[in-house]
């Protein structure tokens, strides 16, 4: 086992969330004192982005895709994050409880080099891009959104998978305390999510940490979370403290509440209706009129060599 201390300053960097927190309570006291009109604050969840610490990054143009981007306030404050509770405006309201700091990871499976890794040693030798993605909810609302990561790839790439490692599976932080969601059984603790090995590695997916040039906000799956933009966002796990790497599919959270509604693929696909509504069109949020959705999400020339043969009704 590994077990690295924390050595620099990369942790501070990547998000305050003390100055985050401050102002939060004060928004709340002020609030409730019915101060906050007469300061001029807005009394919603309104999200600050001079809340968050600015990323250096490079744009990635490779992926580049020419839509509006969703608002920040919107991607910001109409989330799903049930560790939260199941409105979407919970994660805004009461993911301030969420310590990201210190944070760790820990590699398990298939893999030459495991161990615990802090996020400094996870963030360190990879540069940050900027990645404009569409974003699919299964729920049919979309996003546009400029998210900051890198490849996962590169990554998964540092453990050494093993012959062996076929899937990847990403286990989301429990800890009931900060995240109050979880003191209900809405889902099975910790939220657990996986891919092929094949998807993990694809170039288009990136583990993220900011958005909007910004650190993530804790809503949006601080400090680091996936995202797979040709797939449903709850393949997107957040708050990221495992990574494990086995033989067999695993059983996701989604699978093991509804089986019937929600496969371990996943891909955004309009042909295949979700048992209880269509799929062939989306809201995207902030527009009136809905829009058609695309296979693959609009990432067919990328992807769909990866499911070449395969029943997509069958591997839904
Ligand atoms: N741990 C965890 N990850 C999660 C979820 C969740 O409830 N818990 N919700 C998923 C769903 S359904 C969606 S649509 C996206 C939303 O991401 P966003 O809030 O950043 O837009 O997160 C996904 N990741
Ligand atoms: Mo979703």
């Amino acid at each position: 086992m590994l077990i690295k201390t924390k050595n620099d300053i990369a942790i501070s960097e990547i998000t305050d969330e003390s100055v985050y927190l401050k102002r939060r309570e004060f928004m709340k006291v002020s609030a409730g004192l019915a101060l906050a009109p007469l300061l001029g604050m807005p009394l919603d969840s309104q999200a600050a982005i001079n809340d968050y610490a600015k990323l250096n990054f490079s744009k990635n143009t490779k992926f580049a895709i020419d839509e509006k981007l969703t608002p920040y306030k919107d991607v910001t404050t109409y989330n799903n994050f049930y560790e939260f509770g199941t409105s979407k405006s919970d994660p805004s309201e009461e993911a301030y409880r969420l310590k990201t700091s210190p944070w760790s990871v820990s590699i398990e499976g298939e893999v030459e080099k495991p161990g615990t890794y802090t996020l400094e040693d996870i963030l360190r030798p990879h540069p940050l891009q900027e990645r404009i993605y569409r974003f699919r909810c299964v729920e049919g609302w979309s996003m546009v959104i400029p998210w900051v990561g890198f490849p996962l790839g590169d990554l998964i790439k540092r453990f050494q998978p093993t012959s062996r490692a076929r899937y990847v599976e990403f286990t989301t932080l429990e800890r009931p305390a900060e995240m109050i969601g979880q003191n209900r059984s809405i889902l099975n603790w910790p939220y657990v999510e996986g891919l092929r090995i094949d998807e993990a590695m694809h170039p288009l997916t990136i583990m993220a940490v900011g958005l909007y040039g910004r650190a993530l906000p804790n809503q949006n799956g601080a400090p680091m979370r996936l995202v797979v933009p040709w797939k449903y966002g709850f393949k997107n796990s957040k708050s990221i403290v495992k990574i494990r790497f086995i033989e067999k599919q695993p059983v996701s959270t989604w699978m093991q509440a509804v089986p019937s509604e929600y496969g371990f693929y996943s891909n955004v696909n309009p042909q295949v209706a979700h048992p209880r509504w269509s799929q062939q069109r989306e809201r995207r949020i902030g527009e009136f009129l809905k829009r058609k959705t695309l296979m693959f999400n609009g990432y067919s020339d990328q992807v769909a060599q990866l499911y070449s043969g395969m029943d997509l009704r069958k591997y839904f």
